[in-house]
């Protein structure tokens, strides 16, 4: 995996240290990303933050950190549900160890044992 830097050099194919609409739909598809045009034209305005019809490297590396954040905020998320669906499912199998348990002491007393 390439760096940012990299990256956005590696996309900037005329080397204007700004990457144009073509650059990026050339990019992505080198990373082979088959993208509609509605979504380039959707992830260009993601990145193009001043409107400007270019995107910098500060643009660049903004956007990229926001979709850092979200993937962590997402693997926070799936972290914390994991934890949840554990507890919920080990408190019913406490739950019916208890019930099970119960019943057997039940019977034993029943049956004087
Ligand atoms: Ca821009």
């Amino acid at each position: 995996m390439n760096c940012p830097r990299r990256t956005f050099r590696i996309y900037d194919d005329n080397g204007s240290r700004m990457l144009e609409y073509e650059e990026l739909k050339n990019g992505v598809k080198d990373y082979g990303l088959n993208m509609s045009k509605a979504e380039l034209d959707e992830l260009f305005a993601c990145f193009d933050k001043d409107n400007s019809g270019t995107i910098s490297f500060d643009e660049f590396i903004l956007e990229l950190r926001v979709c850092l954040n979200n993937i962590i905020l997402a693997y926070r998320f799936f972290i914390v549900l994991a934890i949840i669906t554990f507890v919920t499912a080990a408190l019913a199998l406490l739950s019916l160890l208890t019930v099970a348990v119960a019943s057997m002491l039940a019977l034993a007393n029943k049956c004087n044992i």
